[in-house]
């Protein structure tokens, strides 16, 4: 199959590029590497160290044999050069990742939040058009999220998609099929909730074959295809703003910072591997809808866990602590949640879980890059209305004449970039820090972390993302 992945250089991008060039199809990748940038103007940076996108695809080609071309260009802008390649290439299938994915990003102020409803709504819409004026049948498969259900406690499992309702109609009870109601918890969540009822126009006015893949919290990073050549690793964030949860544990755990739960954790979610994420990719573009019907949607979730038992779970694997933290996000403090993800199993995923995955991705990612980790970058900062507070933990928090990188005020120097040795030492130092790092030898293998004074991580010989 002939396959755009447009924003194929980013972080779940990049692994189905890999994945779809494994099994053999023909991929292209379609970025303006927006996500680089944005790393350049948050000042933070992917805990692996990830290479150019030429570099990438040279180490490919060597390590597989396989090629993927690049295309560099705006989805959201560029709508003419766009239609151009569609016309150029003609592909089978386009996989649409090219939009902002961060919810903290996403709020961090009004520039932030337009920029978000621009690109990722310009963008969706600019496919959508491009696909109807190319006259091509072209098969959409587009990475939405759990989150256009929204976060409350819905009371029931929730569908893949579509509810049926019943209604008091003029001719008494009737009975519907509706897109389940949306809730979004952010503006990033909101575009998301938006590019869904344009996928419906389109499918009834034009009959394009679309495919909406409601994904879950992705954790881990690497996939066998990554895992190839350290040229070919995925990016992986851990800062306030594109850092997931669970990701996030993972590197405070290994560099002696407080868990940082916000609120009470009771906060439910979906969550995926990042492996099982290129695996649906494949499975939805393998089986596309017919011509002339709705949207097919999916729940691209395995597993729902609660915050506060992750932390935990992450907790006693690592001896790390848990700290709750003011939550920065307007969000329920607790809510349930059930879901409907029978359509992937049913075409043959084997889930990933956490209690298979989290050991090797705390030793081969979290643990391994440690020594990268910028510790004024991890607080999640942006707040969601004026009232809320960050997620410092307490130890962490500025005082009024703080240096604003959120390092504890006993734990200010000039380096830029703290070693975990520095941070493992000063946190034993601190009476306040009372978050002594105790990577477990058994579990942590060779790159145990020492408790104190000294520790000596594994060399990072890569340069810096790019
Ligand atoms: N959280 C903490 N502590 C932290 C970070 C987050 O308690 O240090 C909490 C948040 O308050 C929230 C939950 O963890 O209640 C999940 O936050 P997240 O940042 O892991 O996930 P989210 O913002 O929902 O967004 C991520 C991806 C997004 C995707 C979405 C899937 O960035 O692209 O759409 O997960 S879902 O959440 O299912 O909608």
């Amino acid at each position: 199959m002939k396959i755009l992945v447009l924003g194929g250089d980013g972080f779940c991008g990049w692994p189905a590029s890999l994945h779809l060039s494994a099994s053999g199809n023909e991929v292209t990748i379609v970025d303006n590497f927006s996500r680089r940038r944005i790393d350049e103007e948050l000042g933070a940076g992917s805990l692996t160290p990830i290479r150019s996108n030429a570099e990438r695809r040279a180490a490919w080609a060597e390590a597989t044999g396989r090629h993927i071309e690049l295309v560099e260009l705006d989805v959201a802008a560029d709508y003419e050069r766009l239609l151009d390649l569609l016309v150029t290439e003609r592909p089978d299938a386009i996989v649409h990742f090219a939009e902002q994915r961060s919810a903290p990003y996403s709020m961090k102020s009004s520039r932030h939040k337009r920029y978000t409803v621009n690109n990722n709504v310009n963008a969706t819409d600019n496919v959508l058009c491009a696909i109807v004026e190319s006259g091509l049948d072209i098969h959409l498969v587009h990475l939405g999220t759990m989150g256009v259900y929204g976060y409350g406690t819905a009371g029931m499992k929730i569908p893949e998609g579509y509810l049926d309702v019943a209604v008091n109609g003029e001719a008494g009870e009737m009975h519907r099929e509706i897109l389940y109601p949306t809730s979004p918890g952010s503006i990033y969540h909101m575009t998301k909730v938006l590019d869904q009822d344009l996928f419906a126009y389109y499918a009834k006015n034009d009959s394009l074959r679309i495919t909406d893949l409601h994904q879950g919290i992705i954790w881990g990073t690497s996939t066998p295809e990554t895992e190839l050549d350290e040229r070919l690793v995925n990016r992986f964030d851990y800062d306030g703003d594109y850092g997931t949860v669970l990701n996030r544990f993972l590197v405070q755990a290994a560099v002696g910072y407080p868990l940082t739960v916000h609120g009470t954790g009771g906060q439910t979610r979906a969550f995926i591997h990042i492996q099982d994420m290129t695996r649906c990719i494949e499975l939805a573009l393998a089986n596309p809808p017919e011509r002339g019907v709705r949207v097919k949607i999916f729940n691209q979730m395995t597993e729902t866990h609660r915050v506060r038992d992750l932390a935990a779970m992450v907790a006693r694997l690592t001896g790390a602590v848990v700290e709750n933290v003011p939550d920065p996000r307007n969000e329920a403090d607790e809510n349930e949640l059930h879901v409907t993800a029978e359509a992937f199993l049913d075409l043959g995923l084997h889930p990933t879980t956490l209690s298979q995955g989290l050991l090797s991705e705390i030793n081969q990612t979290a643990a391994r890059y440690r020594d990268r980790v910028d510790l004024a970058h991890i607080p999640a900062r942006s707040l969601w209305t004026k009232d809320r507070q960050p997620g410092i933990p307490a130890a962490y928090r500025e005082n009024p004449s703080g240096d604003g990188q959120g390092r504890p005020e006993h734990d200010r120097d000039d380096s830029h970039r703290q070693s975990v040795s520095g941070a493992v030492s000063r946190a034993a130092a601190s009476p306040g820090a009372a978050t002594m790092v105790e990577l477990r030898p058994a579990l942590i293998g060779s790159t145990e972390v020492e408790t104190t004074g000294h520790s000596d991580p594994d060399p990072v010989t890569a340069t810096d993302a790019d």
